[in-house]
């Protein structure tokens, strides 16, 4: 009677030895046969929406926008000191149109990842240029990700410039 007694009570806590490796529990037996299976997935939820809330905090608090306007005399103001990641808003505030773009004219490479010729590809909305002329009213912003003082000009008008100094 004795040994059949060990015996099933060294099967049970085998058995529960055995279950609760599989579910890659560590903590002391006793205290694991209390806590239910389902356990882990609210666990996961908690990890995964914080961090989402600092990355959207984040941009928000920081980031501003400034804005250019162009007139028939130019760029207003000339030049713009911004922090990395602000974004400038260029507004056309002419009666023709204007193309705000990285230096040099023709080929736009001034600002880094910069080429006129992305004007056509995906990349176009990654770099330092309008990619096409804003007319009356129209605006178009950038967001600054590069430490530097960057000039730019009017594509249309490359007498034009102005100095976006990001810090
Ligand atoms: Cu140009």
């Amino acid at each position: 009677m004795a040994i059949t007694k060990f015996i099933t009570s060294s099967a049970l806590l085998i058995a529960l030895f055995l279950a609760l490796v599989s579910l890659g529990c560590s903590p002391p037996p006793m205290k694991v046969i209390e806590a239910p299976v389902p356990e882990p997935l609210p666990l996961v939820e908690e990890n995964t929406a914080p961090e989402m809330v600092v990355e959207e905090a984040g941009v928000m608090v920081e980031s501003q926008t400034h804005t250019v306007e162009i007139k028939n005399d130019g760029f207003q103001p000339q030049s713009v000191t911004i922090t990395v990641g602000d974004t400038v808003s260029f507004v056309n505030k002419n009666t023709v149109s204007h193309w705000p773009a990285s230096a040099v004219h023709p080929t736009h490479t001034a600002y880094p990842g910069s080429d006129i010729t992305k004007c056509s590809t995906s990349e176009k909305e990654m770099i330092f240029d309008a990619c096409a002329p804003l007319k009356a009213e129209d605006s178009w912003s950038f967001i600054f990700t590069e430490k530097g003082s960057w000039k730019y000009h009017d594509h249309l008008n490359p007498r034009f410039t102005g100095t976006i100094i990001v810090e």
